[in-house]
């Protein structure tokens, strides 16, 4: 049977995998993208991906590299924005950040790869398995590029030190970190086979979720556990950010985060297919302290 455990360890696997034999003069460009990307992580974004194409179908083995591709690209979100011009941050995923360790120059160049080589293995995936491969490409595209998670990180630097509206705040958390958790989503379902319907309702879902996500992750910033989250805590207030609990207070943000968290299960509910799995996931998401 499919677990959250047993997809974590494939996913963690393949990643190690894959940079294992890399020598060569650029040696230290692939020590530094590995560096970030075995250090751990929850790997919820090819989790997702890997659930939701399980829904449809079983050989789930066969889109590792796809989702192993995802977290690729999370990671080398994940790096530059640790960079100093950006959040400046020196530990993440609990320990030191890839500049602090490569050093900046090499960290952005790190980021760069990862963000390629993530392509390169889904352009090799695509054209093995053909249109439905294609098509969940196309989502993620969209989602990691200029209308998808860096322009919600644009709008996100933009707005330090001011106070900004509510739909300024969704419009930063449903593209900076949504976007990404949508299209995991989405990039699985698409390659299962799911019809419009079914996709119209996953991507509610997703949508929902990557909001209860970071709405989470604010107030993990405020009441997390350092060692626990493996990276500073108040780093919002600190870098005069405004969040969901800047905005709306701890309770509220709470209470807002279980409500979306419910309808994200509500969502799955309405699916004709087994979603005890993905509403496990969904559920710890919620209650996770880290
Ligand atoms: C620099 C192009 C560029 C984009 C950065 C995603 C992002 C955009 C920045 C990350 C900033 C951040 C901490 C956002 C909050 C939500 C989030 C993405 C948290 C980290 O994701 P997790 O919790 O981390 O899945 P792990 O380490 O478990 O993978």
């Amino acid at each position: 049977m499919i677990t959250v455990n047993l997809i974590k360890r494939e996913i963690d696997e393949y990643l190690k995998g894959y940079f294992e034999d890399k020598q060569g003069l650029n040696k230290e460009l692939f020590d530094s993208m590995s560096y970030s990307l075995n250090i751990g992580g929850k790997r919820i974004r090819p989790i997702l991906t890997i659930l939701t194409y399980s829904l449809y179908k079983d050989d789930w083995k066969k889109v590792i590299p796809f989702a192993a591709a995802i977290e690729m690209i999370h990671t080398y979100s994940l790096i530059h924005d640790d960079l100093p011009c950006m959040d400046d941050d020196d530990l993440r995923r609990g320990k030191p950040t890839n500049h602090k360790v490569f050093g900046e120059a090499v960290a952005v160049l790190a980021g760069d790869a990862l963000l390629n080589e993530a392509f390169n293995i889904i352009i090799k995936f695509s054209i093995k398995e053909g249109r439905a491969a294609l098509l969940a490409t196309e989502q993620l595209g969209e989602a990691a590029g200029a209308n998808g998670m860096i322009g919600g990180q644009l709008v996100d630097i933009l707005s330090e030190n001011k106070s900004i509206t509510k739909d300024e705040l969704y419009y930063i958390h449903e593209h900076k970190t949504g976007a990404l958790i949508k299209a995991s989503v989405l990039a699985g379902a698409i390659l299962g086979g799911a019809d419009k319907e079914e996709l119209v309702l996953l991507e509610k879902y997703g949508e929902n979720l990557g909001l209860a996500f970071q709405i989470k992750d604010d107030i993990l910033d405020v009441e997390g556990n350092k060692e626990l989250i493996g990276k500073n805590i108040n780093s919002d207030a600190e870098n005069h950010k405004y969040t969901f609990v800047s905005l709306l207070g701890l309770e509220d943000s709470k209470a807002l985060c279980k409500q979306i968290t419910n309808n994200c299960i509500e969502s799955l509910k309405s699916l004709k297919y087994n979603t005890v799995v993905m509403e496990e996931l969904t559920n710890f998401l919620l209650e996770r302290n880290y």
